[in-house]
């Protein structure tokens, strides 16, 4: 069965054209009154924006499917009152994600980056390179205890690290602490690790207050949205000293990462590739694919979020 796919900002081109194969796929940029009412597919990414005032221009609308684990770009309230299915594309990019996460504390506490510039200035013909901050053995601050926040956690065991988390829901896990309050978790933590959801709910968690009970040695890494940090205090404590180094894969308004980021021994930056691996982002874009057929095939989706 063919469809029209509306597709929205952010979505990979080679997904694109593997849908354009057996369906009608328009851009954004080209929808108009006359094809608006055509569109039964809205084709996202955990980057994308699907707001009311898109829902509403498509009456025929039945599917959003989003290339990404989170929606918090799209209004689910919105899409529930219509009766509009979403799917998303958990599991297949929690291990990416988590390793990212992970590589990301290493480094900013060992430097790596900063010390790669060290020997490219030519500086080590003259000198040798500070001594760094200490992973192993410290503590690590999980912040959302999901898929991510879990997958985190097992390879920080791999560290002999001490964990702990705070979530909105709380279990007891074996080995790791769960703490009643973000800023007690961030007190006791080196390490804190950014791995909630986006969305409303979380939106500035972290706050001037967190960061300053993380302290001036301790280590921010988030692999979640920026939306869940307040990037000016974060810039702040950064300019002050108030915390020791940050690690960040995703930011306020992206692709816009404010410049004070760039070019410190502390801080170390990347453009939201969380998930970005050839391996996992075919796997995502093959779900995508299974999601889109079997709601054209009217048969049980296969991860719907909605
Ligand atoms: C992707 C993501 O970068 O899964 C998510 O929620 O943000 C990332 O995996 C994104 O969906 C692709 O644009």
């Amino acid at each position: 069965m063919m469809s029209v796919i509306l597709c929205a900002n952010k979505v990979p081109l080679t997904l694109v054209n593997a849908l354009s194969v057996k369906n009608d796929v328009i851009a954004l940029d080209i929808l108009s009154p006359e094809n608006a009412h055509k569109v039964e597919i809205i084709l996202a990414s955990g980057e994308s924006t699907v707001d009311d005032v898109l829902i509403e221009k498509l009456p025929s609308l039945r599917l959003i499917a989003v290339f990404g684990v989170g929606y918090d770009g799209i209004d689910i309230h919105a899409a529930k009152q219509r009766d509009i299915t979403v799917t998303n594309t958990p599991d297949i990019l929690t291990d990416d994600v988590a390793d990212l996460a992970i590589g990301l504390m290493l480094s900013v506490a060992r430097r790596i980056n900063d010390a790669q510039r060290f020997i490219e200035r030519g500086d080590w013909q003259t000198g040798s390179y500070p001594p760094a901050v200490k992973i192993s053995g410290r503590r690590l601050g999980i912040v959302g205890f999901g898929r991510i926040g879990r997958a985190v956690a097992l390879r920080a065991k791999g560290f002999s690290m001490q964990i702990g988390y705070y979530s909105r829901s709380q279990s007891a896990v074996e080995g790791v602490t769960c703490y009643p309050s973000l800023a007690s978790l961030a007190e006791k933590s080196d390490v804190l690790m950014v791995c909630a959801s986006g969305g409303k709910e979380s939106h500035h968690l972290i706050n001037k207050e967190v960061l300053d009970a993380l302290g001036p040695d301790g280590i921010i890494i988030n692999v979640a949205r920026g939306s869940v940090i307040d990037e000016a205090a974060l810039l702040e404590a950064i300019n002050m000293q108030r915390i020791g180094g940050a690690g960040l894969d995703v930011f306020a308004d992206e692709p816009h990462v404010p410049q004070e980021f760039y070019q410190r021994n502390n801080v170390v930056i990347t453009p939201h590739i969380g998930s970005a691996t050839q391996a996992t982002r075919d796997a995502m874009a093959r779900l995508v694919m299974d999601n889109i057929a079997a709601f054209q095939a009217s048969q049980p989706l296969l991860t719907p979020v909605i």
